[in-house]
């Protein structure tokens, strides 16, 4: 009897954490060519205004680079991505901020003397995952009815063998 209950609301639990497992990936899917977070970044002698971005992790980000002066070029380290523009146009990059943690900006163009200050910062907060609490949740759930229907038992045992 007691296996049966257990086993019943393991089920349930499962299918419940699965639903919800399905149901977050489809939500987590961003539409193709939908972006989350656009900037526009003017850089210039010398540096880059803003010069720190904040995205989080899984963004679609696009990045439009202009320049009043100079050449210059946008480049992430860590992130493969490197752009460039003359003075008077804009350049556009468009990618998925796939890996959290911080990374440092730099101008990929020498553009004069106090070139190497020409450098920023992209910060990629980390998604929380709920996952794994659901799933400790749902273990902590079948305990506690495991430990109430044993104790409820063991209870109605102790009473019968009384009465006898
Ligand atoms: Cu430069």
């Amino acid at each position: 009897m007691v296996v049966v209950v257990v086993a019943a609301i393991l089920l349930m639990i499962t299918a419940g954490l699965a639903m919800t497992r399905t149901s977050l990936a489809d939500d987590s899917e961003p539409a193709s060519g939908q972006v989350d977070k656009e900037f526009t970044i003017w850089a210039r002698q010398f540096d880059f205004t803003p010069a720190v971005i904040t995205v989080q992790q899984g963004d679609h980000v696009r990045v439009n680079l202009k320049t009043a002066d100079v050449s210059h070029g946008w480049y992430i380290d860590g992130y493969d991505i490197n752009i460039k523009v003359s003075g008077g146009e804009t350049e556009s990059v468009e990618f998925v901020a796939d890996k959290a943690g911080t990374f440092k900006i730099r101008c990929s163009v020498t553009c004069g003397p106090f070139h190497p200050f020409v450098a920023g910062k992209f910060v990629v907060q980390q998604s929380p995952n709920i996952i794994p609490w659901l799933i400790m949740a749902g273990v902590a759930a079948v305990a506690a009815v495991s430990v109430g229907i044993l104790a409820s038992q063991l209870w109605w045992r102790n009473r019968r063998d009384k009465g006898k």
